[in-house]
């Protein structure tokens, strides 16, 4: 073979074996999942360990391929995301959307692109609801129910049942189901009890620094409150530092009786030492659920439409060190 012939068929080997490599790359990837993730912000304990859950449970070891958008708590952030989600063409969209209204164009983009969407945490509120495949989460307005509940039968224990007690709703982001379902209970509550009275009520956008804020200037103008209802960990945090500020006590024998959702380490060690009163539990733990579901929608499953997950409270009575440090967030 002329010295001619051998480096053109070098040439061609080299090329072929390029092609043979770069398909057999391919062929892996074509086989991860491609998962467009939405999610909300970053405000939270809760949206950390949330976070955490989805990316590891969505991760390449796992077959997928994860693209992950943060919307730093803003709609229009959300809606470019799916668009953009759609564009790439993944086979999935996960959206933890921040709020329930506004999401119809974005999901019908989604749905004719033939794309499903899976909603996580928070709800949506649209006219179709063929718009998305599943939706789970917490029932908020039952983790509300649970913290109205105890507080009846905590007012009963210390005979303060008749007394009147002005409540402080602080609530989270406006219209975002959490802030909707839990504002439902205790609004429902206080219709129901003469002597409850909700005196305060302020959107602290569910982080420790507007929580804060709002609670400091209410009780630099003068508030007072019997209970704080505060609707996530980080802003009963904010709460309690506008409360050491003004020289104010609360959690057990305290001048205030703090209920907090949630139910995040450092709350629960707060709780334990007595200084909240109440931890309605919310889990972030949604990524392995999630990954389930979209297994179950690939193998051609039926698959509900709302899913709840199971959700308790603590005390300072059902708490120990063991008990906290055994949770995953
Ligand atoms: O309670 C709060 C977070 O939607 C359940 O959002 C979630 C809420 C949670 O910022 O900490």
């Amino acid at each position: 073979m002329s010295a001619k012939y051998k480096k053109v068929l070098i040439i061609i080997l080299c090329v072929f074996m390029l092609s043979a490599c770069g398909k057999a790359e391919e062929s892996v990837e074509g086989k991860l999942i491609k998962v467009g993730f939405s999610q909300l912000g970053y405000e939270s304990d809760w949206r950390a360990a949330n976070t955490l859950s989805m990316t590891e449970a969505l991760s390449e070891e796992h077959g997928y391929e994860l693209l992950y958008e943060n919307a730093k708590q803003r709609q229009d952030n959300q809606l470019l995301a799916i668009r953009n989600f759609v564009l790439q063409n993944v086979d999935i969209i996960i959206l933890a959307p921040v709020s329930e209204t506004g999401w119809d164009n974005a999901l019908a983009e989604a749905r004719n692109a033939g794309i499903p969407v899976i909603i996580v945490d928070r709800e949506v509120d649209v006219e179709n609801e063929n718009l998305y495949l599943c939706a789970i989460g917490s029932d908020f307005f039952s983790e509300g129910i649970t913290a109205v509940n105890w507080l009846e039968e905590e007012l009963v224990k210390t005979g303060r049942d008749k007394e009147e007690i002005r409540i402080f709703n602080l609530k989270g982001t406006k219209g975002a189901t959490a802030e909707i379902g839990r504002t439902k209970a205790i609004e429902k509550a206080a219709a129901e009890h003469n002597n409850w009275n909700i005196n305060a009520e302020y959107f602290g956008e569910f982080t420790e620094a507007k929580a804060y804020e709002i609670v400091r200037d209410f009780l630099n103008s003068g508030g007072e409150m019997d209970v704080l209802y505060s609707q996530n960990d980080n802003m009963t945090f904010g709460a309690m530092k506008a409360f050491d500020e003004a020289g104010i006590s609360y959690g057990e024998g305290g001048d205030v009786i703090i209920i907090s959702f949630d139910a995040v380490q450092r709350a629960l060690s707060m709780c334990m030492e007595g200084k909240i009163n109440l931890c309605v539990e919310c889990s972030p733990l949604h990524g392995p659920r999630v990954e389930e579901l979209i297994r179950a929608y690939l193998d051609g499953e039926e698959i509900d439409k709302k899913i709840y997950v199971e959700e308790s409270f603590f005390t300072p009575e059902n708490l120990s060190e063991e008990i906290i440090s055994e949770r995953q967030y």
